[in-house]
């Protein structure tokens, strides 16, 4: 265990450890066959404060930060990937008050948010906005006290199950993503449906679904920060976000790791158990020093984040790309040392496979996460003169 935990943060992690071993693995099969969203645990998750472990006490949270919010992610990512969104992509959606709303709005919703009475959602993505989020055809027109928001926002981690989403939508097309702004949009809005719901290859516990705005009336009150400056919030609630999907990356790498190492110590064949042969030795060895590797510098990005340090975006990007690397690779190892097992829905190692891959795609594809780290570093260099 890292020292520079607090004591808070390793009682959390504990805490977190337990959640996912005696009430998160139970179910984690099930609701990966059906795609059934737990609100069972969403309820223990409340009552044991993950939702507002990142968010300051004068709102209803614990006061920690993106460290809390990676230690619960990793430790309930280790059990189900899935099921650990409930509380990330409600952070993700929590981010962008965070940054950009007012005292009064922060009163308004973080309470409840981090109570867990209500989940979250951040629409972004648009069909033909993914990694060009810039080109988004979502608007939003002034109308009295209102903005009327058009548009379709997709590929939403707890659409449907959120009651509250931060949409970015333009409030004025001739100027870019600097003329896009951030509003908080509540489910019963006038306007506002959820669209279809996706029937994906992982993360099968965690709903994702299209949301879908006609002539929707968002009162101005809801409007997050400054108009013009919706993209660079998303940019800045990614940079806290992504150490998150990061986590669950990380836990996941380490939940099919916890699995194969087990299983090839007890699977014997040529009279011995396979852990005895070397080459199977070898890849127990990378495996773990893949995830070692990559659980230092997430927490080193979390802590970075959490300090105030400038350009969290590079370390925030690496942390990312480096964990969902490490996952996909260490699962799909995972698999291979289960042999034909590994291969078969009856065993739960193929499971972190799939669960694995969305972590190299969300949240900006590993190819931006390139981008971002390469566009700081020329920054940097620049700067250095
Ligand atoms: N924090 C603050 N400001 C930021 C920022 C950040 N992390 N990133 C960019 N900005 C600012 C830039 O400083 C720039 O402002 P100025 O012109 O005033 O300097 C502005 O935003 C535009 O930035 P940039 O020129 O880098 O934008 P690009 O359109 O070239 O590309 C990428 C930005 C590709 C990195 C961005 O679109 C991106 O991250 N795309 C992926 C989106 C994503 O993750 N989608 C997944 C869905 S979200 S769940």
């Amino acid at each position: 265990m890292p020292d520079f935990l607090t004591e808070d943060q390793k009682v959390l992690r504990q805490m977190a450890r337990r959640m996912a071993r005696d009430k998160v693995r139970p179910i984690a099969a099930e609701c990966d066959r059906t795609g059934r969203f737990p609100w069972e645990i969403v309820e223990e998750f409340s009552k044991a404060g993950f939702y507002g472990s990142y968010i300051d006490e004068q709102y209803g949270g614990t006061g920690g930060g993106v460290m809390e919010l990676v230690l619960i992610t990793e430790e309930l990512s280790r059990a189900c990937g899935g099921i650990a969104l409930a509380v990330a992509a409600t952070a993700l959606g929590t981010f962008p008050i965070i940054i950009g709303g007012t005292d009064e709005q922060k009163e308004r919703w973080l309470p409840k948010l981090a109570s867990g009475e209500i989940l979250a959602g951040f629409g972004l993505t648009e069909p033909e906005a993914g990694s060009d989020a810039s080109n988004m055809q979502t608007t939003a027109r002034e109308e009295g006290d209102y903005y009327i928001l058009n548009g379709l926002k997709h590929f939403i981690t707890n659409g449907g199950v959120a009651k509250l989403y931060t949409i970015i939508a333009s409030t004025d097309q001739s100027k870019g993503i600097m003329g896009t702004s951030a509003f908080v949009v509540e489910e019963g809005t006038p306007g506002f449906s959820y669209g279809k719901k996706e029937d994906k290859l992982g993360i099968r516990a965690s709903q994702t679904c299209e949301l879908v705005f006609q002539d929707c009336k968002v009162p101005k009150a809801n409007s997050l920060g400054n108009p013009g400056r919706g993209f660079i919030t998303a940019m800045k609630t990614l940079d806290r976000s992504r150490p998150g999907v990061a986590a669950q990356a990380l836990g996941i790498a380490q939940g099919a790791f916890d699995l194969a190492i087990d299983y090839v110590m007890k699977r014997r064949q040529f009279g011995q158990a396979i852990a005895d042969f070397q080459g199977i030795q070898w890849m127990l060895a990378d495996m773990a020093t893949e995830i070692e590797s990559a659980r230092s510098l997430l927490y080193r990005a979390a802590r970075a984040i959490d300090a105030g340090e400038k350009n969290i975006s590079k370390l925030s990007a690496m942390s990312k790309l480096k964990c969902s690397d490490v996952a996909m690779k260490v699962s799909t190892d995972a698999v291979q040392l289960f042999g034909g097992y590994g291969y078969m829905h009856e065993y739960p190692i193929e499971k972190f496979m799939r669960d694995a891959k969305i972590t190299q795609i969300y949240e900006g594809t590993n190819q931006i996460q390139r981008i971002v780290i390469a566009k700081s570093l020329l920054k940097e260099a620049k700067q250095k003169g």
